[in-house]
């Protein structure tokens, strides 16, 4: 128990109410000081609790989504390493990431023709803009083509080679999201990139999620090419044993080396005062622990 002194020194308890995310074998929890929102979906359960240590917090399913303190961590590594090593990104589809964090991240590339993002939940959305203000900022913005659908059915029927990068923000491979962890899928992401396309995708935990973890990067192998796929990884305290891992998987020449010049990458990271990302950074993200490295072949 958390025990703060009053003026006069008396012990103050502060609330002792706990977030637990569970696992068959270890758990995750996070203290709070009540729930502001919870709506049963169409899809899933969406809750926000606020938490002492990480700010409000979304969950799905009782799974921590997003927290307004850490989000940064996320949202920064699985946009702007894409978007800095692409030679000429135009067109991006953000497939999930109804918080909204991803497309904040993104509309912060200026030269960007066209940011269309598909949620299926618009609880989430409703959920985000209510308590998670700072993440959320960018859902209305004029950029943002927003719509509330399926991605897998958006991803269907969109044309070939029609956008230069497609971010996979999802959730884990249950429920709603679990079309969006098929080797089908994937393909049709292959087939709607440009010819220098590339896919991003958070690809769960190498710890925590070790057979999915495999499973997928088997997969993208097999429609991107061996050589084409790869690995980083970042920080999520709130996310289960903190490892989170994303893929790069890139159709033509983008490649996750060929950085801007460090200048660039600067000045970019100054004026838009990110707080996780940095060129140095960038490149430290896919050097993989040996177990990670065996786990991908
Ligand atoms: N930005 C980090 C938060 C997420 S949320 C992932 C989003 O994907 C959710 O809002 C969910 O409703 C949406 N989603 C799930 N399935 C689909 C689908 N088929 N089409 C469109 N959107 C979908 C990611 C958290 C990662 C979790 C780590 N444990």
């Amino acid at each position: 128990r958390d025990e703060k002194s009053s003026e006069d020194g008396d012990p103050i308890r502060t609330r002792d109410v706990w977030f637990t995310e569970r696992d068959d074998k270890i758990a995750l929890s996070l203290k709070h000081d009540g729930k502001l929102y919870d709506v049963q979906s169409d899809y899933q359960r969406v809750e926000v609790y606020n938490t002492q240590a990480y700010g409000n917090m979304l969950t799905l399913d009782g799974m921590v989504m997003t927290t307004e303190k850490d989000e940064y961590v996320y949202h920064e590594m699985i946009t702007h390493v894409p978007l800095l090593t692409h030679p000429d990104p135009k067109r991006v589809l953000i497939i999930g990431g109804g918080d909204g964090g991803t497309a904040r991240e993104v509309l912060k590339h200026e030269n960007l023709e066209e940011v269309v993002m598909v949620e299926i939940d618009d609880k989430v959305i409703e959920a985000s803009k209510m308590h998670l203000p700072t993440i959320a900022q960018s859902l209305d913005h004029p950029k943002l083509n927003l719509i509330i659908d399926d991605g897998i059915k958006y991803v269907n029927d969109a044309a070939d080679g029609s956008f230069d990068l497609v971010i996979v923000d999802s959730t884990d491979p249950v429920g709603p999201a679990e079309g969006l962890f098929t080797v089908d899928f994937y393909k049709e992401v292959h087939r709607i990139l440009s010819a220098d396309g590339l896919m991003i995708t958070q690809s769960e935990s190498p710890r925590f999620n070790s057979k999915v973890f495999k499973e997928i990067y088997q997969t993208y192998r097999g429609i991107f090419g061996q050589d084409n796929v790869h690995c980083y990884l970042a920080h999520i305290p709130t996310y289960p044993t903190g490892m989170w891992s994303f893929s790069y998987s890139s159709k033509g020449s983008a490649n996750p080396m060929n950085l801007k010049p460090t200048e660039e990458v600067d000045a970019f990271v100054k004026a838009n005062k990110l707080r996780y990302y940095n060129a140095d950074l960038h490149k430290a993200a896919f050097a993989l622990p040996n177990f990670v490295k065996e786990m991908i072949g």
